[in-house]
C-alpha cells in the first residue's frame, strides 16, 4: 500500500486511538505499532529519533517524514475531507475546540484517568483539582452540544473525534457521564 502510514501508538490512549479512528475514517491504510506509554519505551533512543517530544502517538508518512501531536496528525490526514469544515471561521472554531481539548480537557480527564485505572493510585492521593477541572470541561461541552449536534460547523468534524477521545473514558476517570447523547441514522441527535 503506497499511501500505508505507520501509527506509534498505546492502544489505551485516547490521544493514539483518535489518530487510528481519523486514519480509518478517511479511508487511509495503517499499521499500528504498539508502544506502551510508561513503560520506558518511549525514552528509547530510536524512538526519540522520531518524536523527540517522548510521546505516542507519532505517525510515520510513505515518504519517512515523521508527525506527532494528535491534533496535528488528525488535521495533516483529514485536510481536504468533510471531516475539516471548508468555511474558514468554521475551521477555526474546530481549531478552537482542538486547541481547548488539549489544554483544558484531556490534562485533567486523561490524568486522572490514568492515575486512577492505570497506576492505581488511591483516590484520596489524586489532586482533587483534576475533578473540578475535568468536570468544568464536561459542562463545557454539553452546553455547547445542547446547542448544536457537532462542535464545530454544519457536520462532524476534526473538533468531535478529538473530543470524543477522552470523554468516551471518561468514567474510568471517575467522572459520572450525566446525559449521553446518541445519534440516528438520520444524523441528529435522538436524545
Ligand atoms: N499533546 C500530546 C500528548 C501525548 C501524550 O501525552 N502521550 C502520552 C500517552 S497518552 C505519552 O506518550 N507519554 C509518554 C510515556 O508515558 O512514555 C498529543 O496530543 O499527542
Amino acid at each position: 500500500m503506497p499511501d500505508r502510514i505507520k501509527i506509534f501508538g498505546d492502544q489505551r490512549s485516547g490521544n493514539c486511538l483518535k489518530v487510528k479512528w481519523t486514519a480509518d475514517f478517511v479511508g487511509r491504510t495503517s499499521e499500528w505499532i504498539d508502544v506502551l506509554a510508561g513503560s520506558g519505551a518511549t525514552q528509547d533512543p530510536a524512538f526519540l529519533a522520531i518524536n523527540p517530544a517522548a510521546q505516542v502517538p507519532v505517525v510515520i508518512l510513505p515518504d519517512g517524514r515523521a508527525l506527532a501531536q494528535s491534533n496535528a496528525i488528525l488535521l495533516f490526514l483529514a485536510e481536504g475531507t468533510k471531516l475539516v469544515p471548508s468555511d474558514h471561521y468554521e475551521r477555526a472554531r474546530m481549531w478552537e475546540w482542538m486547541f481547548w481539548e488539549q489544554y483544558s480537557h484531556e490534562p485533567s480527564i486523561a490524568v486522572r484517568r490514568w492515575q486512577l485505572s492505570y497506576l492505581n493510585i488511591p483516590v484520596d492521593q489524586i489532586d482533587p483539582s483534576l475533578l473540578v477541572r475535568g468536570n468544568r470541561a464536561l459542562t463545557i461541552m454539553e452546553a455547547r452540544l445542547g446547542q448544536t449536534n457537532w462542535f464545530a460547523g454544519a457536520g462532524f468534524s476534526c473538533a468531535d473525534i478529538a473530543l470524543l477521545a477522552y470523554t468516551r473514558m471518561a468514567g474510568e476517570g471517575g467522572f459520572v457521564l450525566i446525559r449521553a447523547s446518541v445519534i440516528g441514522s438520520n444524523g441528529q441527535r435522538v436524545f
